[in-house]
């Protein structure tokens, strides 16, 4: 990926944060196969080479249109070899030999079904936690438990009705207290394979007693099939933090929900509810917008904002603060906007950070 600056006005930038990508992808035929790749190598561990098809994947979703002419490519960033030459087979064949011979190696097709399905990050929170302590093989039941369901798309009705739920639990422990949805939701996906939740709580000092309070409610309510509270580890004094691609230190939970059905019912079993992942963190109310930000996703959208604060503008960001290495201050930030104006970025709404 070459130095942005270095390219026209209208060029494509390397950095995802500098491109607007809606849902509205016009190259789909050649992101699909890419992210085929992609996913392949992640599920034989090799995140790294991974991680090139995967920015490959994402440069196109940002175009305005459908690449017509293998020439367009030429000055499109975030290409290289390997992809230019996946791209160059769909155009003249309508698909990719390596891609369809990866669509039928059973290798994938197994991996992809135990691991890879829409519930691969449970799986992979039940396999770490499992490995931590031997109590905490609940994790794993409840993930066979309810593996049809969470592997089944959350639809926006059904996450609307979730906040529902959650809001007025949320309101319940804490007048105060507000509830917005982030992930994917908030990006204007119609589908994600959970729920995020952020919790602002304006007291200082809510937010490491709400989540607890919460889940007591949702048990008492009968709606709690699952429940993994992680205390804060947020400490002021350790910031900035220097591993940018990890998870944040706040007081968060991973559960699974009842939710019952509008509609349908499952006939077989009499059963008139299904179980939902929903995530929930609480930030101390001076690092929300950090938070809301990195929570927002999508991941690489956050990974590229990162990257180019840090190589571009000699920052630091992540889920807990800005800092400014030149100045050795935390910069602050009341609105996501505030964010991209210290980054020098011209703003992106959450519906075009879909990289
Ligand atoms: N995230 C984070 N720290 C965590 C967990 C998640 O910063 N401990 C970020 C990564 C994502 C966002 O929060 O950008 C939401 O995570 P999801 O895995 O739920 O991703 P999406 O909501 O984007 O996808 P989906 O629609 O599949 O749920
Ligand atoms: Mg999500």
């Amino acid at each position: 990926c070459a130095h942005p600056s270095a390219k026209p006005e209208s060029a494509v930038s390397p950095y995802a944060c500098q491109r607007r990508t809606t849902l509205d992808n016009h190259n789909k035929i050649f992101t699909d196969a890419l992210e085929v790749l992609a996913e392949n190598l992640e599920l034989c561990g090799n995140q790294g080479p991974s991680l090139a098809f995967r920015r490959a994947a994402s440069m196109l979703k940002s175009l305005p249109a459908a690449l017509r002419r293998l020439e367009e490519t030429q000055h499109l960033p975030c290409l290289g070899e390997h992809s230019r030459a996946i791209i160059e087979e769909i155009s003249e064949c309508g698909s990719s030999s390596r891609v369809e011979e990866i669509l039928n190696d059973e290798r994938y097709r197994t991996m992809k079904f135990s691991q890879g399905n829409s519930s691969h990050i449970f799986f992979r929170q039940c396999k770490s936690l499992v490995c931590h302590s031997i109590s905490y093989s609940s994790a794993l039941v409840a993930g066979f438990l309810f593996y049809e369901d969470i592997s089944k798309p959350v639809s926006r009705t059904e996450a609307s009705a979730l906040k529902i739920i959650v809001e007025e639990a949320v309101i319940c422990v804490n007048p105060s207290a507000t509830v917005s949805i982030t992930g994917g939701f908030r990006r204007g996906k119609e589908f994600g394979h959970d729920v995020d939740f952020i919790i602002k709580t304006p007291e200082a000092g809510q937010e490491d007693v709400i989540l607890p309070a919460v889940i007591k409610r949702f048990k008492s309510q009968n709606i709690l099939l699952y429940s993994d509270l992680q205390e804060s580890t947020f400490d002021l004094r350790k910031l900035p933090t220097h591993c940018f691609e990890a998870m944040d230190h706040f007081s968060k939970c991973f559960l699974i929900i009842k939710l019952k059905r509008e509609q349908e019912t499952d006939a077989r079993a009499g059963k008139d509810w299904r179980a939902v992942r929903v995530d929930l963190v609480a930030p101390p109310l001076e690092r929300f917008t950090y938070a809301l930000l990195g929570w927002t996703g999508s991941t690489l959208f956050l990974r590229d904002l990162r990257r180019f604060a840090r190589l571009e503008r000699g920052k630091l960001l992540d889920n807990h603060a800005l800092y400014d290495k030149a100045t050795n201050t935390f910069l602050p930030a009341k609105t996501e906007e505030d964010i991209f104006a210290h980054l020098g970025l011209e703003y992106i709404e959450p519906w075009q950070r879909n990289a």
